[in-house]
Order: C-alpha cells, then sequence, then structure tokens
C-alpha cells in the first residue's frame, strides 16, 4: 500500500506535510478550502483549478525514484501479489509495475469520461487542451471531459474489489508513505491476517500501527527513500536496485529526446 510520500522524493508535494504539503499551498488555485479541489459540486461550479493541479501532475512531468523501483524490482522477482495505490501520478505504471499488478484506488490520467453524456476517452485526448489551460469538452456533447480521478464521495474504480482476494493472501504488507487518512483505502491496512507482518516505512507513525499495533508490526521512520534503501541492503539486492535504475532511467531519457 502506497501513498503520496513515495512521490514526495520525485519533486511532487503530498497533501498533509506541514509546510511542503498541497493543502498548505493550495492560495494558486483559488479554491475555498482543500478539499475543494476534489468535490464534485465545486468541480461543476469552477474545474479550472483541478485542471490546475492536473496540468502539474499530469503523467510525464515527473520521474519514479528509488521506492517506485523497490516495487519494480518486487514485481520482477515475482513476490509483488499486488501494489495498491493513492496515488494519481502514474508513477507506478512509469517505473514498468504492469497494469495487471496496480489497483490505483484513487483513479488515473489514463482515461477520461465526459460528464454529461458519460463517453470516456484515452487520457491522451485531453493532454492538448489541459496543457494550454482549456478546458477538454467532449467532441460529441461538448460537455466537459473530467480524467478519471477519484473524487469525494466518486465509488472507487472496480479494481479496487480485487482487495477481498488479495488481502487474505498476503504473507507481508508493505504500507509506504501514506497518512492512512482516506478511507476506505486506509483499511485495507487492516485486512491482513494477524500473522502477517506489516511494515511501515513512513515519516511519521500512522494509522493503527499508532493507535492499536500488532505484536509482528514493524515501523521504520523516517525518509522513505532511505528506509527502503535500508530494507533493499539487508535483503543484498543494492547492486540489482542501482542496475535497474539505471536501465530504465536510460528508457525514460530516451523517450524524453
Ligand atoms: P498524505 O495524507 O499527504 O500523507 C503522506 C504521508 O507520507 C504523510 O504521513 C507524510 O509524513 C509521509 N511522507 C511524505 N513525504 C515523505 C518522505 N519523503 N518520506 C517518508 N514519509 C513521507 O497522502 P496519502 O496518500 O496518505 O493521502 C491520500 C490522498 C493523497 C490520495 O487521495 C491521493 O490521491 C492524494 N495525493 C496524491 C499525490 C500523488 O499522486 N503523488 C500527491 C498529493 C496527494
Amino acid at each position: 500500500m502506497v501513498g503520496a510520500g513515495i512521490s514526495t522524493p520525485s519533486g511532487i508535494p503530498d497533501f498533509r506535510s506541514p509546510g511542503s504539503g498541497l493543502y498548505n499551498n493550495l492560495q494558486q488555485y483559488n479554491i475555498p478550502y482543500p478539499e475543494a479541489i476534489f468535490e464534485l459540486g465545486f468541480f461543476f461550479h469552477n474545474p479550472k483549478p483541478f485542471f490546475t493541479l492536473a496540468k502539474e501532475l499530469y503523467p510525464g512531468h515527473y520521474r519514479p525514484n528509488v521506492t517506485h523501483y523497490f516495487l519494480r524490482l518486487l514485481h520482477d522477482k515475482e513476490l509483488l501479489l499486488r501494489l495498491y495505490t493513492q496515488n494519481i501520478d502514474g508513477l507506478e505504471r512509469a517505473s514498468g509495475i504492469p497494469a495487471s499488478k496496480l489497483v490505483e484506488a484513487h483513479g488515473s490520467f489514463a482515461s477520461a469520461t465526459c460528464t454529461v453524456c458519460r463517453r470516456s476517452f484515452p487520457g491522451e485526448d485531453m493532454w492538448a487542451d489541459v496543457m494550454a489551460d482549456r478546458l477538454p469538452c467532449c467532441p460529441v456533447c461538448t460537455g466537459i471531459v473530467k480524467p478519471d480521478i477519484v473524487f469525494f464521495g466518486e465509488p472507487l474504480p472496480a479494481r479496487f474489489l480485487l482487495h477481498v482476494a488479495d488481502f487474505a493472501l498476503a504473507d507481508l504488507l508493505l504500507i509506504l508513505g501514506t497518512s492512512l487518512e482516506v478511507e476506505p483505502f486506509a483499511s485495507l491496512s487492516e485486512a491482513v491476517q494477524k500473522s502477517v507482518p506489516r511494515l511501515l516505512i513512513n515519516r511519521d507513525l500512522v494509522g493503527s500501527f499508532a493507535w492499536s499495533s500488532r505484536s509482528k508490526d514493524v515501523a521504520q521512520l523516517g525518509d522513505v527513500v532511505q528506509g527502503v534503501e535500508r530494507l533493499v541492503d539487508l535483503l543484498g539486492w543494492t547492486q540489482e536496485l542501482q542496475d535497474l535504475i539505471q536501465k530504465e532511467t536510460g528508457k525514460l531519457d530516451g523517450q524524453d529526446r
């Protein structure tokens, strides 16, 4: 399970970190209160702040970091049952983890839906409009086309239901860079069996790690990259991870050209 804290080392602010979090820095978006940016009611009143944020978070601006590539390495070693992410930055996909291994619980920019006629479009179709600060409109009915990011009160993607089978099968739960404050995602941390170790790598102690920890819980507090690097070192995978990062960075450099 991962959240915004795994992408701060890539340069994307999280929501809640004091000072640097998006919630402290929303003046530029001209919204009445932070959550409004993900509320449908406000979106229909004024969609511009959301599209300003969308432009910032749009895939391609930022690159995966050590944490994303560590998760990719787990996949390469066939150890990753599934990666549940709250992030909407697409960096898990960019690191090379296949979509079949991902549950993007709060949606992604990979697709978009017309808010009026509900037609679906590939995310790339909106790219030019979002980058040019134009509202993307449906070519059929002219309604505003909204990227498939889950707003407050909207249902989570159907894939989220995979958790029912996945969490019963897990024999280790990694929880990285999340405040565990957003439901229903946060409660997944309770869904593994009591005998299953849970490892939290995060700046602060969160969720039930703080208020009712289990006997097999381990919390590595501090910077997520340092925590991951320590784990990778203990596993003896440091060179392998470096090689993977070098190879994948080379690919992304090639795409930029
Ligand atoms: P959050 O509530 O902002 O919490 C982030 C957590 O990560 C906090 O506990 C921080 O202390 C911790 N953290 C931040 N940076 C680091 C670091 N370098 N090392 C260790 N710990 C760190 O974010 P959540 O993901 O828990 O909240 C859920 C929201 C945030 C979801 O709806 C996301 O869509 C949303 N969000 C996503 C992004 C993104 O896609 N990158 C960015 C901002 C917000």
